[in-house]
């Protein structure tokens, strides 16, 4: 990169952390980003210290001649400024196949639509439990060029991987690819789910006869059904094909590997629950034995692994409701997941109180149709999508409008009987009125936090349906134009609502 004239495009973590790499290595670096916030300003004034030049509100290319185009995750290929340079011949290379080239450690990489950050942790958490030095980064929200420079210590990077990343590779090649599922998702960025299987299925373009490709059944029959191969040797898996190399059988897991056969884990031993889950421990315990780590010391670590937050995480139990917080679940193949590892009740009535919505990923909502009627007592809509999520749900359960999660919070609690579960389970992204999902599943917390605290409270809540009446209502007014509830809110969230 010695003296070379680079530009980045995108100024957000991985945009950030790619401008610092490539100072570092004696390129001249260009950063833009179409946007010009204070956060940018903030980030700009670091970067211009390290001796970037940053150009904030870039609507065009700038000027001059490049080497390289470094891009960002968020930025899709039809960038104005993306296909300018596209068009001067420049090379357009992601943040991921930057720190590729400079790594200097072997890389596991996981993808598939649900369950990455999850097998990630897995993984991380199992090579770290059984002596073998690894850091997880990527999507996962650690860009890899922020810690390329530890890479001479690692034995791997555990690599959470988006499809997003996977389009702009190059060389990226991991030792070890997983894909965990293929389910419609982003389709506001791929014309169809060809489109985003092909992007996906880039993670094994690189792969030698020698690495390892570990994939769930149903993602690898969905992938030659377009014609693409796997290079490498496959071991597959499934909650639902027990034809599967590593298979699920009445809560085992199950291999049928050759010198590998026999149970490996019982998911009642785990903290994890879910078919989904079961897949998420097979990848895991495929990777284990693909790196020879001994099986029961993965059986251990991965027993002792707790869920991350913000993934069909128990918040609270007010008054016999369960309130769950699976904010992460921002397409429909998650919620479908996080309803049916919803225990039933007892006269097996629906008995969830589900709030979704958010900004629409172009996906569709009829699917989960059936399973609604089955499992959702009503569902509060919310954000940018709520009228699309009301046509598609509205002959399957009882859907009501409203204006915030917190609104959606207070009246799922007026409504909800002891044995019910209040779920948050978006199945849309939360950029519509939220900084990303996390921060979303942090303002589900505290106004869960608050009802509790009410509940604890003498004189506690009037029980009965949502009448707007009070002391709950009258702090979260659920007119959220009204100014003193939009404070209240702004100050329980710290952001926008
Ligand atoms: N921008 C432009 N031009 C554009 C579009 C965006 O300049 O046309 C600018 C924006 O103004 C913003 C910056 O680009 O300042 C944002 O870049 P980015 O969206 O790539 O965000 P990063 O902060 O760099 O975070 C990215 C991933 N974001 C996305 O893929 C959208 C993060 O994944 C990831 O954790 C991080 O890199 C580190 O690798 C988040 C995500 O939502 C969690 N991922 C999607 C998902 O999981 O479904 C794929």
């Amino acid at each position: 990169m010695e003296s070379k004239r680079v530009m980045v495009i995108g100024l957000g973590i991985s945009g950030s952390a790619a401008a610092t790499l490539l100072r570092k290595r004696g390129a001249r670096v260009t950063a833009v980003d179409s946007a010009d916030t204070p956060a940018l300003r903030q980030e700009a004034a670091r970067l211009r210290g390290e001796g970037t030049e940053v150009l904030l509100g870039a609507m065009q290319a700038p000027e001059g001649e490049f080497d390289l185009v470094v891009t960002s995750p968020g930025v899709p290929p039809t960038s104005p400024i993306l296909t300018e340079m596209t068009g001067r011949g420049v090379t357009v290379i992601g943040e991921m196949e930057l720190a590729f080239r400079y790594s200097l450690c072997l890389n596991i990489a996981i993808t598939g639509t649900n369950g990455k950050t999850t097998t990630t942790e897995l993984v991380e958490h199992a090579l770290k439990q059984n002596q073998t030095k690894t850091i997880a980064a990527g999507n996962i929200g650690l860009p890899v060029c922020s810690i390329v420079d530890q890479t001479s210590d690692l034995d791997f990077l555990t690599l959470e991987v988006s499809s997003f990343q996977l389009e702009t590779i190059q060389f990226f090649r991991p030792v070890i690819a997983v894909m965990l599922n293929l389910t419609p998702d982003h389709l506001d960025r791929y014309a169809n789910m060809e489109e985003y299987i092909r992007a996906k299925a880039r993670i094994f373009m690189n792969q030698q006869a020698f690495d390892w490709a570990i994939v769930q059944s149903e993602a690898l029959a969905k992938m030659q059904a377009l014609g693409l191969s796997i290079p490498s040797k496959i071991i597959t898996f499934s909650a639902t094909d027990p034809a599967a190399d590593i298979y699920l059988d009445r809560g085992l897991l199950i291999s049928r590997m050759q010198d590998w056969a026999g149970p490996l884990l019982d998911m009642d031993h785990c903290r994890l629950r879910g078919p989904h889950n079961a897949e998420n421990l097979m990848a895991a315990l495929a990777v284990g034995r693909v790196l020879r780590i001994g099986l029961s010391g993965m059986v251990e670590s991965l027993k002792a692994y707790e869920p991350a937050a913000h993934r069909c995480e128990v918040v609270a139990e007010i008054d016999g409701v369960t309130y769950i917080n699976d904010s992460k679940a921002t397409n429909l193949d998650a919620v479908q997941k996080a309803l049916l590892s919803v225990p039933a009740a007892a006269d097996n009535h629906p008995n969830v109180w589900l709030i979704a919505g958010g900004r629409d990923k172009g996906l569709g909502f009829h699917e989960v149709g059936p399973l609604l009627s089955r499992k959702v007592k009503g569902a509060f809509l919310i954000g940018e999508a709520r009228e699309k999520l009301r046509a598609a749900w509205g002959l399957f359960t009882r859907c009501t409008l409203v204006d915030s999660l917190i609104q959606a919070v207070e009246e799922a609690s007026q409504c909800a009987e002891p044995g019910d579960v209040v779920l948050l389970s978006p199945a849309c992204s939360s950029f519509d009125q939220f900084r990303d999902y996390k921060h979303r599943g942090e303002v589900f917390r505290q106004a869960v936090n608050h009802l509790q605290n009410f509940e604890s409270e003498p004189g506690g809540r009037t029980s009965g349906p949502a009448t707007g009446s009070g002391p709950l209502s009258e702090t979260y007014n659920t007119d959220f134009n009204d100014t003193r509830a939009s404070k209240r809110a702004r100050e329980l969230t710290g952001a926008r609502i």
